[in-house]
């Protein structure tokens, strides 16, 4: 575990560092159990850097084995080694020299999986933030940037597969059953963006030739036996080098790209440069054991890690503080991609939701930071929804001010101008700065600001003059360490929705600069008059979601139906349908805790069981609309004091009301979406099976039995039908003779593959009410469950405590219990996954008191533990605040 020092990094301290590392040469004699590893590094004085300076070198649990300077042996007054730092106070006077450094590894014990480390006996690395810290004594730092040649012996039998960064210059057999491999990569790379892999796998290969002309081979890298499960995600690789070409101009500019899955792995992927590492769940996929999350999911993180290569490692961040510039920038860049493979607004409102249920809680609780953090404690604790989430939304911002070719014109510049170089979001603006000619100060605050920004709006009509005019108002609310707000450039998309349901051009726009259906707020306050109207318009804002803001809009039920039925903007059709469910469900809520019963208007109802068979959209768009709002959205709409027990019977209520208008209707659709020809994963094939799945969940609560559901998981042909069957029987019906039935057969039938059980795991951690605790409880015991293995983990524990409100949220508090109990025994091994894991309770002030005090006991007790790591540790201090 890393020393805690209490030490805070700040961005206002960034100092280049005195020396430069510009070639490495490594080499690894790999055993499990003692590894030995020799740094050649050539070091050069930073021109202009300090000479009287010495070298500190980092280092994170490290022993030094060996050290020549210009290779001569290190005598004892030349070096100073600890676990955290090779300091070298006198480094010699040349502008250039060698320093040669030998450490030793133990992979096979390290359970953090950062470093080097061994998955079902298979060596990989992970060394983004701060992991090549932890295999040799380096300037650990983006900054950095080096030429690499790698040399791995090892044993050819157990290991037969030698991979690393660039292209293969050499191979052959060594004595004693060991052969080796050396890797050159031509590309400066900061050490993060170092890799290496060896072990028995098998592989699935093809190739990719680029709009140049060049040949790529392309190989993925899995557990025998799963080759055919790699096949759509190498089908999702070269479309994403196709895209990249044809949307940002973007080559690859290796011989090979390999992809390595391995399963155990602390997050999703890893874009190493020619070599991304992948948490196996996210390559491997067919129908009969993946769902259709699992497929886009696939498809989106393949691109994912692929774009870095361009954003991320061609041009790569200054420091840590900069992460959004690689991550925000390649989420956009992954969210384009699948909006072009898939249904664009069906992906937007994807989107919309899942930054409405990650980053907003984390924007409006004590966890709350800007996209671009100034102070931080542990920087893998700032791989967060807004760092990712709305670090993309700030980059969409850009687009949707400067339109499609700006926007393409300030990426070419961006990637002309800093190839090669580790930059910061200044020069990122900048480069847009300059083709547009438009001044993104007041913008920039996109980056430094925490918090959701909120807009108020009213309109009114004028018959006589045919004027609409809108007030607009936009405030900040205060968040941790930042009370006093600047105001903030909100580019809002808006429309005029006429009774025809066509969009109305006014004939003058006055109080804000409007252009292209986007208006610039930038003032606290602006009063926007439209004239030259010939009938009073439905005012839609945030068309598309423009800007990742909060609306409080003072408007009537009967213009919010009319734009849920009318808006021209899809995005926009769904939230004002999805704002008219929420206040419905908010009301329900609170008559529910006042004693009363839950009831809502007819028109509402009927409105949403008309979606299920309006054929002029599309069935992914229709299943989503038909799908309420999570109780983490009521419950986050809702704000404080909250009882999560009467959100949940606020929402049973209406799917009982929904459910009971539409069976009919539902039951027709439902047969008219089944599944006509063999099966495809692509995104209207998923459509059809998403709304036979919402639709199958209605049918089940309509008639009151499990027996529909049971029926789909007998006859299920596939893997998301198969699983959304089977979660209707375990989460409506949990007691009866068919849930338990068909629990008992996914296990028969899925005992040995962990990623599938995980699902398992999964729906039994999400069923809702206090019997899910002794389930969960009873379940990390089932020899399937791995305390070790970050996906079984978060499968069971993570999704128990992150998305079972009623469950985790027990009144007695005993979900917080198991909570703290499982971050503690974590932490001991996994100090990254234990601090993610704690992150489920940062929302506990909004809870009713009661749940809010056994929650902070949760807390606190952690907090009280002595030997606690430096992420868990900061976490759990913010999160008390
Ligand atoms: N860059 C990695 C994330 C590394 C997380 C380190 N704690 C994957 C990605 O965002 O593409
Ligand atoms: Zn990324």
């Amino acid at each position: 575990m890393r020393t805690d020092t209490g030490q805070v990094f700040r961005l206002e301290d960034y100092k280049p560092s005195d020396f430069l590392i510009p070639e490495v040469a490594l080499t690894f004699r790999l055993d499990p159990d003692d590894t030995q590893v020799t740094a050649h590094l050539t070091v050069e004085r930073r021109p202009g850097g300090d000479p009287t300076r010495p070298l500190v070198l980092d280092g994170d649990g490290l022993t030094l084995a060996g050290l020549t300077i210009d290779g001569v042996p290190a005598g004892a007054e030349d070096y100073e080694a600890t676990p955290d730092a090779l300091t070298i106070p006198r480094p010699p006077a040349a502008d250039r020299f060698t320093l040669t450094i030998e450490t030793r590894l133990a992979p096979r014990a390290n359970t953090q999986l950062m470093g080097l480390y061994q998955s079902n006996g298979v060596f990989c690395t992970q060394c983004e933030a701060e992991g090549f810290r932890r295999i040799t004594y380096f300037l650990d730092r983006p900054d950095i940037l080096s030429v690499y040649t790698v040399r791995i012996e090892a044993d050819r039998r157990s290991a037969p597969l030698l991979l690393s960064n660039g292209n293969r210059t050499e191979a052959g057999p060594l004595e004693d059953g060991r052969h080796h491999a050396v890797w050159h990569d031509p590309f400066p790379k900061p050490s993060y963006l170092f890799a290496l892999v060896a072990g028995d796998l098998g592989v699935v290969e093809d190739s990719f030739t680029t709009a140049s002309g060049r040949k790529v081979a392309l190989a993925i890298h899995v557990e025998h036996g799963k080759e055919p499960r790699a096949a759509y995600a190498m089908d999702a690789l070269k479309r994403s080098m196709r895209w990249d070409e044809e949307r940002f101009g973007r080559e690859y500019d290796l011989d090979v790209f390999n992809i390595v899955a391995v399963s155990d792995f602390n997050m999703g992927a890893m874009e190493n440069k020619g070599l991304n590492v992948f948490n196996d769940k996210y390559v491997l996929a067919d129908e009969e054991t993946a769902t259709d999350a699992d497929f886009a999911n696939i498809e989106a993180i393949i691109a994912h890690e692929y774009f870095h290569n361009w954003t991320g490692n061609r041009i790569t961040c200054r420091d840590w503080f900069q992460l959004c510039l690689k991550e925000g920038l390649t989420v956009y860049r992954d969210h384009e991609f699948s909006a072009d493979q898939r249904s664009r607004p069906v992906k937007r409102i994807a989107e919309v939701r899942a930054l409405k249920a990650h980053q907003f809680p984390e924007d409006q609780g004590p966890l709350a930071h800007p996209v671009r953090p100034r102070r931080y404690r542990e920087i893998n604790n700032f791989y967060t929804a807004t760092v990712y989430e709305k670090g993309s939304e700030v980059v969409r911002m850009i687009h949707t001010m400067l339109g499609d070719e700006t926007f393409r014109a300030g990426m070419d510049r961006y990637f002309e101008r800093h190839d090669g170089q580790a930059v910061t979001i200044e020069d990122f603006l900048r480069v847009f700065e300059a083709v547009s000619g438009r001044d993104l100060s007041q913008f920039a605050l996109w980056y430094h600001q925490a918090g959701t920004p909120n807009v108020a709006a009213t309109a009114r009509y004028d018959q006589a003059s045919g004027t609409c005019v809108l007030e607009l108002e936009q405030s900040l609310p205060p968040t941790p360490s930042e009370s006093r707000k600047r105001l903030m450039h909100i580019p809002l998309a808006y429309g005029l929705v006429g009774p025809d349901g066509e969009d109305m051009v006014p004939a003058r726009i006055e109080g804000a600069t409007v252009e292209n259906g986007v208006i610039h707020v930038r003032r606290r306050h602006h009063t926007v008059t439209f004239s030259g109207l010939t009938a009073r318009p439905t005012v839609s804002l945030n068309r598309g979601f423009s800007a990742p803001i909060t609306l409080s809009q003072e408007v009537s039920t009967a213009d919010q139906l009319f734009l849920a039925r009318h808006d021209a903007d899809l995005v926009s059709r769904w939230q004002a349908l999805n704002g008219l469910l929420s206040e419905a469900l908010i009301a329900a809520f609170r008559r529910l805790r006042g004693g009363k019963a839950a009831t809502f208007a007819s028109e509402l109802v009927e409105a949403v069981v008309a979606l299920a068979d309006d054929d002029t959209l599309e069935p992914a768009y229709r299943a989503l609309a038909l799908t309420l709002p999570a109780e983490t959205d009521i419950a986050r709409e809702i704000g404080d004091n909250i009882d999560p027990d009467a959100v949940h019977s606020a929402r049973v209520a209406l799917s009982e009301a929904v459910a009971a208008r539409g069976q009919a209707r539902f039951a027709a659709v439902y047969a008219a979406m089944a599944d006509d020809g063999p099966f495809r994963p692509d995104a209207a094939g998923a459509g059809r099976r998403a709304l036979r799945n919402v639709l199958l969940d209605y049918l089940a609560v309509a008639e009151g039995r499990p027996d529909p559901a049971a029926a789909q998981f007998e006859t299920a042909s596939n893997m998301t039908e198969r699983a959304a069957a089977m979660t209707v029987l375990v989460h409506r019906f949990a007691d009866s003779q068919a849930a338990a039935e068909a629990l008992d057969a996914f296990e028969r039938r899925y005992g040995d593959d962990p990623l599938v059980i995980d699902k398992w795991f999964q729906v039994q951690a999400t069923m809702p009410g206090p019997a899910a605790l002794p389930r969960v409880r009873h379940l990390t015991g089932h020899p399937a469950y791995a305390q070790n293995n970050p996906n079984r983990l978060r499968a069971l524990i993570g999704t128990f405590c992150t998305a079972n409100p009623t469950g985790f949220h027990r009144a007695d508090g005993a979900g917080y219990a198991l909570l703290a109990e499982t971050v503690l025994a974590v932490d001991r091994h996994n100090a990254q996954v234990a601090a993610r894991l704690a992150t489920a309770l940062r929302s506990w002030r909004s809870l009713e008191p009661g749940r809010r005090g056994k929650a902070r006991e949760a807390l606190l007790s952690v907090a009280a533990e002595k030997a606690l790591s430096r992420d868990l540790r900061d976490i759990v201090e913010r999160t008390l605040g």
